[in-house]
C-alpha cells in the first residue's frame, strides 16, 4: 500500500461535547471528507504529542455499537491509521462491536496507546439518528479536555489528509487493499506493506528502479480481537461467579436482561447465559444488535423501556431482577417487582455494600478498600450521606465520565457514579452498565443465598426501602427541556450564570420555596489542577443545601440544545416521610422545579411551561 496525500479543508463543529463529538448521522455521512478530518486531526495531535517513532511502534484499539455509520468510518480509520504510522490496530468484534466499558478494558489489557469508541452511546441511531466518535487515552479513559481541544483546534486548521492505496488496485484487491479483511473473523492478523509517500508514482513510472524509498516500507497490522473475552475474564476476577450462579438457580428468582438492541447482547449472553448458566426464564431481550436499535431510543429510562417496565409492574408473576444497558454498554438502569431503582440511590446503595467487610466474599473492590468515592455535581447526594456516615472523602465532578479519570488513577477514589444510569469502580475507566448489574445481583446473592427455608427473600424493594429507612431518601428528579434553538439556550445560559455571580437572583420575589444561595459550579481538579468552568447553576433553598435545583444544558445533544433541571429534597429517616415511599418523588421535588423554572426564566424566556422527560 502506499501513503497518499490528500487535500482538504475544514469542516466547522467537529468539537467534543460531554462524551466524544455527536452528530446527526445525516450530516455526517453527507458531509465529504467528515471521518477523514476528524481521524487525520486525531492522528496529527498524537504525531505531536508521542512522536512519530512511538507511533511506529504502537497499538491503537476500535470498536463500537454497531450503529449506522460505523462501518463506513472504520474502513476510513484503517486507511488514515495505515498511512499515519500507526503500527497496529486491534479491532474488537467480530463486526467491530464492543461496548465502550470493553473497550476501556481491551486497552488497558493490550497496553495501547489509546483507542476510539465508534458510539453516540445512549443517542438514537439509523440514518435519522445519531453517529458519534470518541478517544480514549492509554489509562482506557475517555481523553480529558486539554486532549479533545487540541483534535478541535487541528479541524479548523486541517488541509490535507493521509490515506493508503493500493499500488496495483486490481492486484491487490480493492482500492484501498483492505478488501480482504473480513471483520467477522475473529482471531486473525493481516499485515500490510506500507510505501512511503511518492512511491506510488515511482512504481507506476516506466522504470521502476527509481523507487524512493528501496528500505521495502514499514508494516501495518490490524489483528482482529474477540471483544467479550478480555472483560468477561475482568468480570470474573471481580465477581463471585459461582455464588451469582447459586442466586440465579434458586427456584422463585427470575430474572430479565434487555440489551436495547446495542453492544451488549453478546457480551451479556456470554455472562449470563454461558457463564451463570441462566437459560431459564426468556430473560434475554432484544439481544440482536442492529445499526438502528431497532428503531428504538438506546437509552435505558421508563419511557424508552415502557413494555419492559410494564411488565414488572403487572398484577401477574412479575420478574424478581431485570436489567437493561444503552447502545454502549456504559449505562444500566436496574428493576425489581414493582419498583424502580433511581440511579443515585443505586450508587449509595453500592458504596454502603463495598463498605460492608462481609461483602468481599461477592465483590472484591480495588484491594478490598474504599479509598474514596466520586458522583457528578448533578446526581444526588445520597452518596454523600453514606460517604460522610463512615468518614471517606466523597469527590464532586463535573457532569461527564472523564472528570473521574484522575481521581481513579491517583488512587484516591474506588467507586464513582452519576444520575444518568452511570456507575463504575476502579477495574476500567469508564461507566460499566454489565458492572454495575453484575453488583446488584451480587447484593441479592449476599442477602438471598443463606435464607433459612420458609423465610422471606430479601427483594430489589426491600434492599433500597432499608436504605431510606437507615440513611434518609433524596428524593430526585431529572427535568429535560429538548430542542431548544441553540443560540438562544447558550445566551439564556450566559445570562443566567451572569445573575446568580452578580447575586441578582437572590433578589427576585417569587412564590414558593425560597433561595437560600446560588453559584455556578467551577471544578478544579485536585489531581492535575486543571480548571473546568462554568459546569451548571445550583439554586439552593434550605440553609443546609440539602434542597436544590441544578441546571445545565447537555453536551450529547447532536444539533438542538436541551436543558437539564436536576431536583432534589433531602428527607432524614426521622423525619418519617421516608416510609412514605409509595408517594412519587416527583410529588416530593415540584414545588423546587416550579420555583426553579420561575427564577431561571424558563417560562418567561425560554417560553416553556413543562419538561418534555422526566427521569
Ligand atoms: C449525559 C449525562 C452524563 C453522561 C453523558 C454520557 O451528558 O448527563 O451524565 O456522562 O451523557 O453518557 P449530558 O451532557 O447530555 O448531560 V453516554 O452513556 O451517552 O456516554
Ligand atoms: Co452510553
Amino acid at each position: 500500500l502506499c501513503v497518499v496525500q490528500v487535500p482538504t479543508s475544514p469542516i466547522p463543529g467537529q468539537k467534543t461535547g460531554t462524551s466524544g463529538i455527536r452528530k446527526r448521522t445525516r450530516e455526517v455521512t453527507q458531509t465529504p471528507n467528515f471521518f477523514e478530518n476528524w481521524f487525520q486531526s486525531l492522528f496529527d495531535v498524537l504525531v505531536e504529542r508521542y512522536g512519530r517513532t512511538c507511533l511506529n511502534r504502537a497499538t491503537l484499539v476500535v470498536g463500537g455499537d454497531g450503529r449506522e455509520g460505523n462501518q463506513a468510518a472504520l474502513r476510513t480509520l484503517l486507511r488514515i491509521a495505515a498511512a499515519n504510522s500507526l503500527q497496529r490496530l486491534i479491532v474488537l468484534g467480530p463486526d467491530a462491536i464492543a461496548t465502550t466499558p470493553a473497550i476501556s478494558a481491551a486497552i488497558r489489557a493490550a497496553g495501547a496507546l489509546g483507542g476510539i469508541a465508534l458510539t453516540a452511546s445512549h443517542n438514537p441511531g439509523g440514518v435519522d439518528g445519531d453517529w458519534g466518535v470518541k478517544y480514549n487515552m492509554e489509562n482506557g479513559g475517555p481523553a480529558p479536555d486539554s486532549f479533545t481541544s487540541l483534535i478541535y483546534e487541528r479541524t479548523l486548521t486541517i488541509s490535507r489528509y493521509l490515506e493508503v492505496e493500493a499500488s496495483d488496485p486490481e492486484a491487490l484487491c480493492g482500492r484501498d487493499g483492505f478488501d480482504g479483511v473480513n471483520f467477522k473473523r475473529i482471531q486473525t492478523v493481516h499485515r500490510f506493506r506500507i510505501l512511503p509517500e511518492g512511491a506510488r508514482d515511482a512504481l507506476q513510472s516506466p522504470n521502476p528502479d527509481r523507487l524512493p524509498h528501496s528500505d521495502g516500507g514499514r508494516t501495518f497490522e490490524i489483528h482482529l480481537v474477540d471483544a467479550t473475552a478480555t472483560y468477561v475474564e475482568l468480570m470474573e476476577g471481580i465477581f463471585h461467579f459461582e455464588r451469582l450462579r447459586a442466586l440465579l438457580r434458586l427456584p422463585n428468582f427470575n430474572m430479565v436482561y434487555d440489551a436495547m438492541y446495542g453492544s451488549t447482547g453478546p457480551f451479556a449472553f456470554m455472562i449470563f447465559g454461558e457463564k451463570l448458566g441462566y437459560w431459564e426464564y426468556p430473560w434475554f431481550r432484544r439481544g440482536q444488535y442492529l445499526p438502528d436499535f431497532g428503531g428504538v431510543h438506546p437509552e435505558p429510562n421508563l419511557e424508552n423501556l415502557a413494555d419492559l417496565v410494564a411488565e414488572f409492574f403487572s398484577d401477574e408473576d412479575s420478574p424478581d431482577f431485570g436489567a437493561a444497558s444503552d447502545a454502549d454498554g456504559d449505562r444500566y438502569l436496574i428493576l425489581g417487582r414493582k419498583f424502580v431503582v433511581q440511579p443515585s440511590d443505586s450508587l449509595a446503595i453500592m458504596l454502603d455494600y463495598a463498605l460492608r467487610p462481609d461483602f468481599a466474599a461477592y465483590c472484591r473492590f480495588d484491594g478490598g478498600l474504599i479509598r474514596g468515592v466520586a458522583r457528578s455535581m448533578p446526581t444526588s447526594s445520597a452518596v454523600d450521606v453514606v460517604a460522610s456516615r463512615h468518614n471517606i472523602r466523597c469527590y464532586e465532578t463535573p457532569t461527564g465520565w472523564k472528570y473521574f479519570c484522575n481521581l481513579l488513577d491517583a488512587g484516591l477514589v474506588s467507586l464513582c457514579g452519576e444520575e444518568s444510569c452511570g456507575a463504575g469502580g476502579a477495574h476500567i475507566r469508564e461507566k460499566d452498565g454489565l458492572w454495575a448489574i453484575l453488583f446488584w445481583l451480587s447484593i441479592l446473592a449476599y442477602h438471598n443465598l443463606q435464607v433459612a427455608p420458609g423465610s422471606k427473600s430479601t427483594s430489589v424493594e426491600d434492599i433500597v426501602r432499608a436504605h431510606w429507612a437507615h440513611y434518609g431518601r433524596n428524593y430526585y428528579e431529572r427535568w429535560d427541556f429538548h430542542g431548544i434553538e441553540r443560540t438562544t439556550a447558550e445566551r439564556w445560559m450566559r445570562n443566567l450564570e451572569r445573575s446568580v455571580e452578580g447575586g441578582e437572583i437572590l433578589s427576585l420575589r417569587i412564590d414558593g420555596p425560597q433561595l437560600y444561595a446560588a453559584d455556578v459550579f467551577h471544578y478544579q481538579d485536585p489531581v492535575d489542577g486543571s480548571w473546568a468552568r462554568n459546569q451548571g447553576v445550583r439554586l439552593f433553598f434550605s440553609s443546609d443545601r440539602r434542597m436544590r435545583a441544578v441546571l445545565r444544558l447537555s453536551g450529547t445533544s447532536s444539533a438542538d440544545a436541551t436543558l437539564r433541571v436536576y431536583l432534589e429534597k433531602y428527607v432524614a429517616p426521622n423525619d418519617g416521610d421516608v416510609q412514605a415511599v409509595g408517594e412519587l418523588a416527583s410529588s416530593f421535588v415540584a414545588d423546587i422545579g416550579r420555583a426553579a423554572l420561575l427564577y431561571c426564566g424558563i417560562v418567561s424566556e425560554l417560553g416553556r411551561e413543562r419538561p418534555d422527560l422526566r427521569a
